[in-house]
């Protein structure tokens, strides 16, 4: 793999990478997130079994942990050619602790300026998010925006709530160094993966298509760091959080074995 992508990433907070998931497979997890809201792969709380596929799709804005389920979702987890990229980003022991399946179906709102390590934090800053285009992201249906460059500080802004309707009930960035509606909009074809920093600064705006705008969003990190994570509300610190999937490599905290916190829910829309 080439160190020009290696460069891009640490210059600009993230890469975007054409064709990295073969057609066939996002076809397979198409399938997958329909059967998932449907409630097919097991109870989760929000989703609307006995009912048919295009209401359960367009209830939900998103599944998270859909790992926990699916055996596919959980495979897709090691995908090989995703696999060999956070290799050369993050190193050779790779561990996974978060998926998140989106649906956004029309009208849904997408989540305003956020940096992923303010949520998930990781000790030596090597959280990565992988976010996998189910189908065409564009900027009418929603796609990312990146402010560029905006992970070097390695500085975590502070956050509040909004009352943007565009955006769902997550906390906003405030006080950036950015104007508000800043920033380099990331339009993907299907099957393309975006790489980002868990620093960098991110939006997703809402879907204003008839369609639906499926995106898998996978959270890695080194094994060689803790995990100290908080859960629940309020937020309960945890130490090293051992619900992760090991994906690479070794893990230096084996011998702590692996435990089960997370559940899949239903992401709320609003606050
Ligand atoms: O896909 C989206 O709409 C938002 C995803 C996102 O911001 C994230 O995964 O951190």
């Amino acid at each position: 793999m080439s160190s020009d992508l290696t460069r891009e990433y640490e210059e600009q907070g993230y890469v975007a990478i054409p064709d990295l998931v073969d057609l066939a497979t996002v076809a397979q997890l198409l399938e997958e997130t329909t059967a998932i809201v449907m409630g097919d792969r097991g109870n989760i709380p929000g989703v609307m079994s006995g009912t048919d596929a295009q209401t359960a799709l367009a209830s939900v804005l998103a599944v998270h942990f859909p790992h926990k389920v699916s055996p596919l979702m959980h495979d897709m987890l090691s995908y090989a050619p995703i696999v060999a990229v956070l290799n050369q980003l993050i190193g050779p022991d790779v561990k996974a602790m978060q998926s998140m399946l989106f649906v956004k179906n029309a009208g849904k709102p997408g989540q305003a300026w956020h940096q992923d390590e303010y949520y998930i934090a990781t000790r030596d800053r090597s959280l990565i998010g992988v976010w996998i285009a189910l189908e065409d992201a564009t900027i009418e249906n929603g796609c990312l925006w990146m402010q560029p460059g905006s992970h070097k500080p390695g500085v975590l802004y502070p956050m509040h709530h909004h009352n943007d309707p565009r955006f769902d009930g997550n906390q906003e960035i405030s006080d950036m160094p950015y104007e508000r509606d800043s920033g380099v909009a990331i339009p993907v074809k299907a099957g393309s993966v975006v790489f980002f920093n868990g620093y960098i600064l991110h939006r997703s705006l809402n879907n204003t298509t008839q369609g639906a705008r499926r995106a898998l969003v996978n959270h890695y990190m080194s094994a060689q760091s803790y995990l100290p994570w908080s859960f629940g509300s309020p937020p309960v610190p945890r130490q090293d959080v051992r619900d992760i999937v090991m994906i690479s490599g070794n893990d230096p905290y084996a011998y702590k074995g692996i435990e089960e916190l997370t559940v899949p829910f239903i992401r709320p829309e609003v606050a």
